[in-house]
């Protein structure tokens, strides 16, 4: 039996059914790697892969917190820390139901290659808790990051493991968890990014990962000598951070973003989508996108409960270009099915793994250009990465550098992937492509440090 093959089956193995989500994240690497594990047998030797799907550490812990009516609530709490081989463990932290041990598992793997093609020092990781923000005052927001944070300093630190936000974690979060590390330990420092600027936060770490989106996809397109962003039709799912900011960015460039969604439903605007409107419902109010049709009664708000069977509505509008930025799975076989057959052109992943395996299959037996989350989303935790660096220092970057630095940041990510598909045969294939030129510098890293 080959290698591969042998990892994949030991990890089963040692792994409950429980992690299959983990394991989509981990066979879709694995696979990719085969033309270099053929052509080299040093990482086979060195025990490179089945050292790389097991996390290095894995931390669970009770969070308890009394809630507005003063009831003890009791939640999970998670840090999976992964791979420190190219630096500190990297990586953000979500805040929602359906958060377990599976998921953070897959976004920590993920987290490693991603950190991996930046070209910066990063390890990777992810945390959470499946504590529910929505619906919650903020002082009770307040009362669980506190005593989250009470468990998780003793993990972190500016050179040991430093997390972010992900889903349901902002700056308002960041804020709380940064303020108990401080009262915790007396120590003003960068073990945590996303942070408001006026202690800490890097100028455009909340636009980065939707920019970085936007300035991947727009190189990807000279690269592969197609027509940019400029008058065509985008559709984008979810209006969280990462959605916000691909619409700004793609409005920028003179897209027309007709649709966006949440958990509820999705909006469906012909004329363009009012991106200060869904800032303000989104950020501000905290709110269900049916508010947008309030003040905008030609859109359209579909509710979920009313999708097409087995699709999202989000992906049956006929686009350019589609950008899922909500959450993993997203984007099913239906929907790739309805896209291609409405034209798209270009599908570039906002969320971590938004794409099912047999989506994304067929999106490269149709030639449809596909740009995965690890190489397309990075431009997060690079401006992460950027604010670790001001913090070291005590200096602040401006606007202008930030700017510069995440977009030469994610046209060396395109460019490295694109390069790396042709070098190993699979033209055109970014996902193999991404892989590979990621594990390509973890793997050297690991082997070069030791076992
Ligand atoms: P937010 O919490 O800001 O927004 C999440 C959005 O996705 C919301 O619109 C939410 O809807 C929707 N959503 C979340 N979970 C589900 C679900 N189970 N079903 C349907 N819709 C859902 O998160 P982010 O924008 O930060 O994250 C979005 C994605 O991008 C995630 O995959 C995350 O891992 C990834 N990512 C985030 C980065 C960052 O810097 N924040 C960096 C790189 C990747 P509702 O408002 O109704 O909850
Ligand atoms: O998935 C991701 O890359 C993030 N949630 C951001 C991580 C970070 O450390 O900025």
């Amino acid at each position: 039996m080959g290698y591969l093959q042998n990892v994949k089956e030991n990890l089963q193995k040692n792994s409950s059914s429980f992690d299959q989500i983990f394991f989509q994240a981990v066979f879709e690497v694995l696979d990719s790697l085969e033309p270099i594990l053929q052509s080299d047998k040093v990482y086979e030797e060195f025990g490179v892969l089945e050292r790389l799907v097991v996390p290095d550490r894995e931390v669970k812990f009770k969070v308890s917190w009394f809630d507005d009516s003063n009831k003890v609530q009791v939640n999970t709490g998670y840090r999976i820390q992964f791979n420190n081989a190219l630096g500190p463990y990297k990586g953000g932290l979500r805040f929602h139901p359906s958060v377990n041990s599976s998921i953070l598992k897959f976004l920590g793997f993920e987290q490693i290659f991603k950190n991996s093609l930046t070209g910066l020092m990063m390890g990777g990781a992810k945390g959470g808790s499946d504590f529910d923000p929505k619906g919650k005052s903020t002082s009770e927001v307040m009362k669980f990051c506190t005593a989250y944070m009470t468990e998780l300093h003793k993990y972190i630190g500016p050179r040991v493991d430093i997390p972010a936000g992900d889903i349901g974690v902002g700056p308002r979060e960041i804020g709380f968890l940064f303020g108990e590390y401080k009262k915790i330990t007396s120590r003003y420092e960068g073990i945590i990014t996303g942070k408001p600027y006026m202690f800490g936060g890097s100028l455009l770490r909340p636009e980065a990962t939707g920019y970085g989106v936007v300035y991947f996809a727009d190189e990807l397109l000279r690269f592969e000598n197609k027509e940019p962003f400029k008058d065509k039709i985008c559709c984008v799912s979810g209006s969280g951070n990462v959605a916000i900011y691909t619409i700004e960015k793609l409005q920028s460039f003179g897209a027309i973003v007709v649709s966006c969604s949440d958990s509820k439903g999705t909006i469906y605007d012909s004329r363009g989508l009012d991106i200060n409107l869904l800032k303000d419902i989104k950020f501000h109010k905290r709110a269900s996108l049916e508010e947008y049709v309030l003040t905008h009664s030609s859109a359209i708000y579909t509710k979920v409960e009313d999708y097409p069977d087995g699709a999202h509505e989000v992906w049956t509008i006929p686009c350019y270009g589609a950008f899922p930025c909500a959450t993993q799975n997203e984007l099913n076989i239906n929907d790739a099915r309805n896209l291609i057959e409405n034209g798209c052109q270009i599908v570039v992943e906002g969320a971590n793994m938004p794409s099912t395996p047999e989506a994304i299959e067929l999106f490269l037996q149709e030639q449809i250009i596909f740009a995965p989350a690890k190489a397309a989303n990075a431009g997060g935790v690079a401006v992460s990465n950027f604010e670790m660096s001001q913090n070291a220092a005590l200096q602040r970057w401006d606007m202008d550098k930030v700017d510069e630095s995440l977009r030469t940041t994610m046209k060396s990510i395109c460019k490295r992937v694109y390069l790396t598909s042709k070098d190993y045969g699979v033209d055109g294939n970014y996902v193999d492509g991404a892989n590979i030129a990621a594990f390509k510098r973890v793997a050297e890293a690991m082997i070069a440090e030791g076992i």
